[in-house]
């Protein structure tokens, strides 16, 4: 049934929409199946999205039809017309009173918010995609969402840094990935960290009965003190605190902040939330239960949703901006194509949308009205030689970098692996050719020896001769 005398308004103008900020504006890329019409879809999608179905229901009055999602912009080959990449572009103005303000304290929730924008629309059959590619939240919502309570800047302060521009963070994940027993655990901790600042469980390290969380988060408390007092630095750990139950969440956080506070350094921890698999309940646990540890959102499994290989889900910068209003101190953002995992150079806008009060995305300049920023967090493939380049593109480096395989596959140790990752960062901030900067700074000479692959690639075959004799 065509809807679009109802669900659609073609003469809305997007300007009039922001300007009386009561709607939320949404983006979408919409390929029609075989025999449906562009319009005729695009206002299935708003009635199924918000007053509707797919026909006419007897039950509905005055005011359910004056709180309709509108599509008030549509442009059919706005994509192309490959099956899977290509598309038409729709957008959709939802009215504020659609979503759902929390029963205990009127915040709005992003659950609810979610299953409404990107719900129920992403299984219909009269479309072969449906995507969203970016929102925009009105000023009288954002105000409403937790937003971050801490941020890179309280990491900043206990690593010793000014609060403002603290700059690059050198981190790693333990690897490998699982298969550690304690007493090796804390032993590649300590070998990290006596040449870089942050250290995260992988996602999957937990609590598995060769190295029980109970045993072994007091051993890297203990291995941290020590660190701290040999090295005269402060370090940080993002523990895994991911749980199916918020009580089992809360337990283990309150047990790694216990473990940590036995030598004072609670302030040290961050909390690692699989915010992809827990879904907004598991960050909002974490954010609302430990509003003074730094909430590390990973995303695994994100791919299923954001892969840019897919006409269905969200573009990542729709995730990002859903992180921000849950309040993630920090979200990986990928590593804009200079890692392993799927990304591209322009994904720069994926960091600003976190870090900025106002920012343009794909369709919308979101303004986020003093929301407390959240951290890049740059992982996935990693390494010293990668990050100039990385620094370059982004124009900044005041990011959080978990490099594992760039760290623990270093061919001298752990710690020369941390030691080269500072040294990428201060070559690209010095501007210094990373070749000639080789040749005086032992650890990044090194990474080019033990990533050869990537120094042929990045910096030419004949690298070797360049930087000369080293260790
Ligand atoms: C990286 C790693 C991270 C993912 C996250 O290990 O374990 O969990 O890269 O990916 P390594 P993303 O540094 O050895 O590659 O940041 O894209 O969510
Ligand atoms: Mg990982």
């Amino acid at each position: 049934m065509d809807q679009s005398n109802r669900y659609a308004d073609l003469s809305l103008k997007e300007e009039d929409l922001i300007a009386g900020g009561q709607h939320l504006l949404v983006a979408y890329k919409l390929i029609p199946a075989e025999g449906y019409g562009f319009l005729e879809v695009a206002a299935h999608v708003a009635a199924e999205s918000s007053t509707g179905t797919n026909v006419e229901v007897s039950t509905t009055d005055d005011f359910t039809r004056g709180v309709d999602a509108l599509v008030y912009e549509i442009d059919e080959t706005a994509f192309g017309d490959h099956p899977v990449t290509g598309g038409g572009l729709m957008k959709i103005a939802y009215p504020v009173p659609l979503f759902d303000p929390n029963l205990t304290d009127g915040h709005f929730n992003v659950s609810h918010m979610w299953s409404l924008i990107l719900g129920n629309n992403q299984g219909m059959g009269d479309h072969n995609g449906l995507r969203m590619l970016d929102f925009m939240v009105p000023e009288v919502m954002i105000k409403k969402f937790d937003g971050p309570s801490t941020g890179i800047a309280d990491m900043w302060e206990v690593l010793g840094r000014p609060r403002e521009n603290g700059g690059y963070i050198s981190g790693t994940i333990i690897k490998p990935k699982l298969g550690l027993r304690p007493e090796p655990f804390v032993k590649a901790c300590y070998q990290f960290w006596l040449g870089g600042d942050f250290i995260k469980n992988d996602e999957p390290q937990a609590n598995q009965p060769f190295c029980p969380m109970e045993t072994v988060i007091p051993m890297v408390a203990e291995t941290m003190d020590r660190v701290q007092q040999e090295t005269g630095q402060a370090k940080i750990f993002s523990a895994n605190a991911t749980a199916d139950w918020h009580t089992e969440c809360i337990k283990r956080g309150d047990f790694i902040l216990e473990s940590f506070a036995k030598y004072g350094n609670e302030k040290h921890v961050a909390f690692l939330i699989d915010g992809f698999v827990t879904g907004p309940a598991g960050v909002t646990t974490a954010r609302r239960a430990f509003p003074d540890t730094f909430l590390h959102f990973h995303r695994a499994g994100h791919g299923a949703l954001t892969s840019y290989k897919s006409p269905m889900g969200m573009d990542p910068l729709c995730y990002m901006k859903i992180s921000r209003l849950s309040g993630a101190s920090g979200i990986h953002t990928g590593t804009m194509g200079y890692g392993k995992m799927e990304g591209h150079g322009n994904e720069t806008v994926l960091a600003y949308m976190l870090e900025r009060d106002e920012c343009m995305g794909h369709y919308f300049n979101q303004k986020w009205y003093g929301m407390k920023p959240t951290a890049p967090i740059i992982s996935g493939g990693m390494n010293a030689l990668r990050l100039p380049g990385f620094f370059e593109n982004l124009g900044h480096g005041n990011v959080i970098n978990t490099c594992g395989g760039g760290s623990f596959g270093h061919i001298d140790s752990p710690a020369a692996g941390a030691k080269s990752l500072s040294q990428a960062y201060e070559c690209w901030t010095t501007g210094t050719d990373p070749i000639e900067y080789a040749k005086t700074h032992n650890e990044f000479a090194r990474a080019f020896d033990s990533f050869p692959a990537d120094a042929d690639k990045i910096y030419g075959a004949d690298w070797r001769e360049k930087i000369g004799a080293h260790k």
